[in-house]
């Protein structure tokens, strides 16, 4: 594809992400037009169309992906659905931004891989947003250039404000801890072997029988820690903090420094409430570039492989914090289609 036109996307799901994207491609990106939504929920599929010229909606993924006037697929729908909708996807050969996780499990997300390996070219890039955040990015590229030497451990900060009432113990690895462990495997280009999962008493602002924090700590092929304190009900804020401890100094970001007052003998900020305004530059670098570089008929950011390996570790991690003992991760051997 290399279209002088705007990309045609097909928006699958419209929660709180795809709506969000819907806003993002419509009124952000350029180079973009949402003409498709899809969701289960046919009146907030035709909600969500009706504030965008030319956008039809749809129950059905596979008859917004099949329709003419669709050139690529932002997949934001609830992680059990993404296989289903990927494998079509694959069908009709369009490229697809799936948002995290690409898929539940790790023998789904092999499904997945394989199916696109069988088209004999990458079609996915993996909403992995914190890729695409200006702090995050010059972490790494300041690991890149090894000044501070060999990294040894990462410590990483996820806090928000309250869960949703679905929220489960898993679903802190699964869903959240999903982020750092890309951000791990990405910042340190290892892969992760190992996690175990510590649990201090709940905390009273969690809902009962919510394990909430969880200390999870993943070890890596490359010799390194990294540890995460996740706590989806701290109360206070959105915060998200990583600190890289290498041979020579450290590095860290996600202070939200970006505005410090100093009045009435006080001094401070303000902290962001949640991951769509503390992520909102990364989201739109994210999606611009996906639309970008899918305009020019190529293919970049997170992959299918990311997603599988995230999808790994997070299984781990979830029989790790369930058994009280550390789980080693079991990757099949990377494709070459990835390498
Ligand atoms: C949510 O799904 C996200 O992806 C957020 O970035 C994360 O902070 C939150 O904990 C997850 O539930």
């Amino acid at each position: 594809m290399n279209r002088r036109e705007p990309l045609r996307i097909a928006v699958i799901g419209t929660g709180r992400m795809g709506a969000d994207h819907v806003r993002r491609i419509d009124r952000v990106v350029s180079g973009a037009r949402v003409t498709a939504v899809v969701d289960i929920d046919a009146e907030r599929a035709k909600a969500v169309a009706a504030g965008v010229d030319g956008c039809t909606a749809h129950t059905d993924p596979a008859a917004a992906m099949a329709a003419a006037d669709v050139d690529a697929v932002l997949i934001a729908s609830s992680g059990p659905a993404h296989e289903a909708a990927l494998l079509t996807a694959f069908e009709h050969d369009l490229p697809v931004l799936c948002e995290k996780p690409l898929t539940p499990d790790a023998a789904s997300a092999l499904r997945v891989m394989e199916a696109e390996q069988a088209l004999g070219h990458r079609r996915v890039q993996v909403g992995f947003m914190r890729r695409y955040d200006t702090e995050y990015a010059r972490l790494k590229a300041l690991l890149e250039t090894g000044r501070l030497g060999r990294p040894l451990m990462l410590h990483n900060r996820h806090r928000n404000v309250a869960s949703p009432p679905f929220f489960t113990s898993a679903m802190l690895i699964t869903d959240s801890v999903a982020h750092e462990v890309d951000a791990t495997r990405w910042l340190l280009g290892h892969e992760i072997t190992a996690v175990t999962v510590l649990r201090p008493t709940p905390s009273a602002g969690a809902p009962e029988g919510l394990t909430d924090p969880q200390f999870v700590v993943l070890e890596t092929d490359g010799g390194a820690l990294s540890d995460v304190e996740i706590f989806v009900n701290c109360g206070f804020g959105y915060q998200v903090q990583a600190e890289v401890v290498c041979e020579r100094g450290t590095a860290r970001i996600g202070d939200g420094h970006a505005l410090v007052t100093s009045t009435a003998g006080r001094w401070g900020g303000t902290i962001t409430q949640d991951w769509t305004e503390r992520f909102a530059q990364a989201y739109d670098d994210e999606i611009q570039t996906w639309v970008d570089t899918t305009r020019r008929g190529g293919i970049t950011g997170p992959s299918t492989w990311d997603g599988y390996a995230a999808a790994a570790v997070c299984e781990a991690g979830v029989r790790a914090l369930e058994s009280g003992v550390r789980v080693e991760v079991d990757l099949v051997e990377k494709p070459a289609l990835y390498r």
